[in-house]
């Protein structure tokens, strides 16, 4: 039975705390290393497998970046507004203060218990006054700045639950409480402008050490297209729409022209007789979300209004239609349609029996569009796809009809909820000044402890006499407050930042010792966040550079994501399913560490994968026969009798595992592939257990290697190689010790093996110097016994030497 557990853990702890052996300092020397694992939410339940799968092998990562000479910043806090904590009181009626703060204190105790080396002295919790008045702030500076605004906007909502939804509680278009049907609602509410950076967002992915996949998530999400819009005039009045297209080239193909529901000219051109045909069609598409109108698959319908536009190219007159294929929000709300080069336009025009006409060039159009009917483009026939565009789009510009167009898909970021349990909004709005941002110096607008949250379709907020009815910053008036509270994705866009300064009271950072630590140099999360968190941190951090708080312009050099841990089912982890893992038993059996290399031994970083017993055993079998072989080592190094200073054969062939072994795990630590870390210490393990097995000649030489093994261990095993490095007698802390160093000269062998084959069967084996020259391998491959054995007799035709490690002697 090994001696390493958690009383191991305990102890060094304990000891690491109190001589501070992590406090981060930023003026000491060796490169500054900012290593940031994604904050947790509070959540009900313990840290779980995930948790420790994104925290403990970074942790190592971070320590062996530590031992590499880089001073490093690991911080850790707490996500700690949102629903969870608001429906879990409205289920339980526990108040969401009260229940976030036990959770993070049991997960404070759990996280401490991994002995992970966070910088506790930097923790944030965004729940608490010292935080959310930066949040506050942040909104301020935006709205300062004009990139946060109020305007009208439909927003999911459950007539049954009475209450605005976020997106996320929308399942299949339905209430994830009750399953009823969710419906759009115009609510006035608040966005932050993110798609004044869409250009540089997009532009600066390319820089970024990120993954390749997460990167063309943004890209997609961004959603960049160069076009052109094209004005089409009514035909009997003088209203008239742009239309967004991609595809100038194809304007003499239009066939019709289709408005969003949501488009306002919608009312003004539809005629008395189509009139309750398109007012109850804009009804039905209230229900519907952007994501399933966008659905390739989903039949289109749509209703005609009953009046008619004219193309600008040719004058000809078209139809306009109503449907919810073309969305509100992107492009002009309106689409020309081309059934023969357009899928969607086909399905409609098809179904519809609109007439389907492709034009005449290059001879792009649908496949299966047959191209009967051909419509001629006039001076443009006969050009490609490209060449048409940029003509059609000249001759528009020329005659005023048109113009050039990039579109985004990105939207402005919706940052207001009607919920209880976030930060305020710092606004006051007053009868006679309007919309009046809190001053500065009262923030933070503190969030009232006793509120009614349970749903009715208000804010909770509104409903607190005490919270709504303040007095205008500007006039002294009676006014009310902003009722509505931040997207929690607000509080974690400037986490990063107050990490570096989380005690200051002035500011939200200084902007010196933030230059100074940030941007983050490793982040490492899952990959869900790619298109929220990841891009909304992006643009705050270029909106704050903007605004000369800070130098850089991108928070996240490099990022990683981890995998995910699998139940012992291969399935994901979940209470119903009852396949969770908790760390907390196997930590009470086998130890942290031995949980810790599990999880980097047994897993593909990245990828992740399904949970084994046997695999936690093996490693704990593994930990103690280190311990074993470290035991037996140091009888020999504490009385070194026989000591001789050169190195034989069964030395040498240690040496050059050792040095074999500091050069992989160096190299693959680097690249966070911890699982050949691993594996490369096992080979190193039996290397010194063969050693020590016969008598140990050399004391002072098994030393110098017990050394840099325990030193390659601490990453890995931070607890069990503290103890180790303890019982060699060395001083506290390992963690202040440098990472070995490999040495090229020990992997140059001095011999080394060939085969001899004689007429292509292996008949002999022989030890050669390494190094020989072609020639003089022939020659040892000749002399050796056992050739001399096979070939008597018989003359030698050939003799040929295959890499250096194979000779093959041809003889008749
Ligand atoms: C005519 C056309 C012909 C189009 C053709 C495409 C192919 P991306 O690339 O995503 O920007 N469109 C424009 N605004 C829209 C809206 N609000 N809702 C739905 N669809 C809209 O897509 C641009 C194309 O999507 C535009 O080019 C327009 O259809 C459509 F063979 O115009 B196209
Ligand atoms: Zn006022």
């Amino acid at each position: 039975m090994s001696n390493y557990g958690t009383h191991i853990d305990e102890k060094w702890q304990q000891k690491w705390e109190d001589t501070n052996l992590y406090k981060f300092d930023k003026d000491k020397e060796g490169e500054k290393l900012y290593v940031l694992e994604m904050f947790s939410y509070p959540s009900g339940s313990n840290l779980h497998a995930g948790h420790w799968f994104n925290y403990g092998p970074v942790d190592s990562w971070a320590r062996f970046k530590r031992m590499k000479g880089f001073n490093v910043f690991q911080p850790m806090g707490f996500d700690a507004f949102g629903l969870p904590a608001e429906n879990f009181a409205i289920k339980t009626g526990i108040h969401p203060k009260d229940s976030t703060m036990k959770n993070i204190a049991t997960m404070e105790k759990q996280l401490k218990a991994m002995g992970a080396m966070f910088n506790w002295e930097n923790e944030v919790i965004t729940c608490n006054e010292d935080y959310y008045k930066w949040t506050q702030w942040l909104f301020l500076k935006l709205y300062e700045k004009g990139l946060a605004y109020r305007k009208n906007a439909p927003v999911n909502w459950c007539p049954s639950c009475n209450t605005v939804l976020a997106n996320e509680q929308v399942l299949d278009g339905e209430c994830e409480r009750c399953s009823s049907e969710v419906t759009k609602k115009d609510l006035t509410q608040w966005f932050f402008k993110i798609t004044d950076y869409s250009e540089e967002l997009l532009q600066k992915l390319e820089e970024l050490d990120w993954p390749e996949k997460t990167k063309a998530m943004q890209k997609h999400w961004i959603g960049k297209s160069i076009g052109a819009e094209a004005t089409f005039k009514m035909s009997d009045s003088e209203l008239s729409f742009n239309v967004f297209t991609t595809r100038a080239d194809t304007l003499f193909g239009v066939t019709y022209v289709v408005l969003a529901p949501e488009n306002p000219l919608v009312d003004e051109i539809t005629t008395e007789y189509y009139r309750a045909d398109v007012e109850a069609y804009k009804e039905e598409t209230k229900k519907q979300s952007d994501i399933e109108r966008q659905s390739i698959t989903r039949e289109k319908t749509g209703v005609f209004t009953g009046s008619y536009a004219i193309n600008p190219i040719n004058g000809r007159k078209v139809p306009v239609w109503v449907a919810d294929y073309v969305l509100a929000t992107y492009g002009t709300g309106a689409v020309m349609a081309v059934p023969a080069h357009d899928e969607r336009d086909f399905a409609f025009a098809t179904k519809y029996e609109l007439p389907i006409e492709r034009v005449i060039k290059g001879g792009e159009g649908l496949p299966y569009v047959d191209p009967g009917i051909m419509v001629n483009s006039g001076e443009f026939d006969g050009m490609n796809s490209e060449e048409g565009r940029i003509a059609i789009i000249d001759k528009l510009e020329a005659e005023g009809k048109g113009s050039k167009k990039v579109n985004y898909r990105l939207r402005d970021w919706l940052v207001s909820r009607q919920r209880y349990w976030g930060a305020p909004i710092p606004v006051v709005y007053c009868d006679k000044c309007g919309i009046v941002p809190v001053p500065e110096n009262e923030l933070p607008v503190k969030l009232p402890y006793n509120v009614e949250f349970a749903p009715d379709g208000k804010s909770p907020l509104a409903k607190s006499e005490e919270f709504i009815n303040t007095t205008c910053p500007h006039c002294g008036g009676a006014a009310k407050r902003e009722a509505d509270t931040l997207d929690t994705f607000v509080c974690s866009s400037f986490y990063y930042l107050r990490y570096a300064d989380n005690k200051n009271e002035k500011e939200a950072f200084n902007k010196d010792i933030v230059n100074k630590i940030l941007p983050v140099d490793k982040y490492v999360g899952g990959p869900e966040h790619a298109c929220m968190h990841l891009l909304y941190a992006r643009f705050i951090n270029k909106a704050l550079r903007d605004m000369g708080y800070l130098d850089f312009d991108e928070p996240f050099t490099s990022l990683t994501h981890q995998g995910l841990i699998l139940g012992p089912d291969g399935q994901k982890m979940s209470k119903s399913k009852g396949n969770t893992i908790s760390p907390d038993d196997y930590i009470k059996e086998f130890g942290s560490d031995v949980f810790r290399m599990y999880l980097m031994f047994g897993f593909d970083y990245t990828e992740g994968g399904a949970w084994s017993d046997d695999g936690i055993k093996s490693i704990g079998k593994f930990v103690d026969r280190v311990e074993r072989i470290i035991d037996s080592s140091r009888s020999y190094i504490n009385n070194p009798v026989n000591s001789k200073d050169s190195m034989d054969k069964v030395e040498k062939e240690l040496n050059f595992i050792r040095h074999y072994t500091i050069k992989s795990v160096t190299e693959d630590m680097d690249k966070m592939q911890f699982n050949t870390c691993i594996a490369r210490l096992m080979e190193f393990t039996n290397a010194l257990s063969k050693y020590i097995s016969e008598e140990v000649k050399n004391p002072v030489f098994l030393k110098e290697c017990l050394v840099d093994y325990v030193k390659l261990f601490a990453p890995f095993a931070p607890h069990f190689s503290e103890e180790q490095w303890s019982l060699l007698e060395m001083p506290f802390s390992i963690f202040n010790e440098k990472w070995p160093e490999f040495n090229a000269n020990a992997l140059v062998k001095d011999e080394i093996e060939i085969a001899i084959q004689i007429n292509g069967k292996v008949k002999g084996r022989i030890n050669i110097p390494s190094g020989l020259s072609d020639d003089d391998i022939k020659l040892a491959a000749l002399a050796s016994p056992d050739t001399q054995k096979h070939i008597e007799g018989k003359s030698v035709v050939k003799v040929i030497v295959i890499k250096g490690s194979l000779v093959n002697i041809v003889v008749k």
